[in-house]
């Protein structure tokens, strides 16, 4: 980590954003057939936001001849030596808040991480951002309420608020099969302004809680587990499921790697990540978080000395 806080001295702002740039103008690693075809234009939030075909997550098809059955705007993305340790999606539509569920149910999905813009407010039906939808309102907001979508029953069973995030404790019921199964629904509602590089701590927290309860929810059901070791795969989403999406996992994988072998390479992992979810980190303030986020978590897990940043360090050269 010491050779990470020396790399972003040198480098500087200006440095970095270089570097988030040459990511940016690799063209993406495969093609999107699947996401273009006309049938399935409609499921895409953002036109322009698409799913590569080797990593799509696949639907069963309900009908052999419904090919349009089997998308979504959804990628399995590796963690840290662990395949397919995410679902990156987009913030569910309305016309696919069914497939949404069918697809946590399909996967096997324990958690659920929802990562909104601070002073985002969720109004009745939609999640609002800078008064946009954002993402469809695919769960039920309030405990006690059940809700219909396709062959699944979702119930909110109990709310926990938290400083920086909400937890809603979710019962899915597959009315074909008759099972039930709990789900983890976390609303992250502190995303950080990116302006200046204040302290990531809300975060670092924010990720430590869904970890454990990841690995929690995981041994719970690991007897009866025959998927790639690790568990099921974490979905996660904001709007577009490329920006903060991106961001939330680059920094799950950095501090996964940091605390196991004491190193870290942001730009690896993002450019690693982007063969999986196309776009991934959305701009490049997002970009420079990730490192001062892992050197905030450096520190404050002692494996670094308090660092003294000068104004130089820090500041933006104006473009
Ligand atoms: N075309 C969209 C737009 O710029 O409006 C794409 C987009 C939207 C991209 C949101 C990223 C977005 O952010 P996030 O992935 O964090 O939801
Ligand atoms: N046209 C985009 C929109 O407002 O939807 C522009 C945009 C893209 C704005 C990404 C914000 C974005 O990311 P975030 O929501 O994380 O700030």
């Amino acid at each position: 980590v010491k050779e990470l806080v020396q790399h972003v001295k040198r480098e500087r702002k200006k440095g970095i954003y270089q570097e988030y740039e040459e990511i940016r103008k690799e063209p993406p690693s495969g093609t999107f057939h699947c996401s273009k075809k006309p049938y399935n234009q409609i499921k895409n939030r953002y036109s322009d936001v698409l799913c590569l075909d080797q990593s799509r997550v696949k639907l069963s098809t309900l009908h052999d001849d419904d090919e349009s059955s089997d998308y979504i705007n959804a990628s399995f993305m590796d963690g840290y030596k662990r395949s397919n340790a995410y679902i990156a999606t987009q913030g569910p539509l309305p016309k696919t808040f069914a497939d949404f569920w069918r697809m946590v149910w399909e996967q096997r999905v324990l958690i659920i991480v929802m990562t909104t813009k601070k002073g985002a407010l969720s109004c009745g039906c939609r999640v609002v951002e800078r008064g946009r939808v954002k993402c469809g309102q695919y769960w039920p907001l309030e405990a006690g309420r059940t809700e219909d979508h396709g062959h699944f029953l979702v119930r909110n069973v109990q709310i926990e608020m938290f400083q920086d995030f909400k937890l809603s404790h979710l019962e899915l019921y597959n009315s074909e099969t008759g099972e039930r199964r709990d789900v983890a629904h976390y609303l992250y509602m502190s995303w950080p302004d990116f302006g200046v590089p204040k302290s990531a701590s809300a975060m670092l927290d924010f990720r430590a809680q869904v970890k454990q309860h990841q690995e929690a929810a995981f041994q719970a059901i690991s007897s009866d587990w025959t998927g790639p070791p690790g568990g099921p795969p974490v979905v996660v989403h904001c709007s577009a499921g490329i920006g903060r999406t991106g961001t939330f996992c680059t920094l799950d994988i950095c501090l996964s790697r940091l605390e196991d072998i004491g190193t870290v390479d942001v730009k690896q992992t993002v450019w690693r990540m982007r063969t999986q979810r196309a776009f991934s980190i959305q701009t490049w303030d997002q970009y420079y978080f990730c490192y001062m986020a892992v050197i905030e978590y450096a520190q404050r897990r002692g494996l670094l000395a308090p660092v003294e940043w000068s104004d130089t360090d820090l500041e933006t050269d104006s473009e």
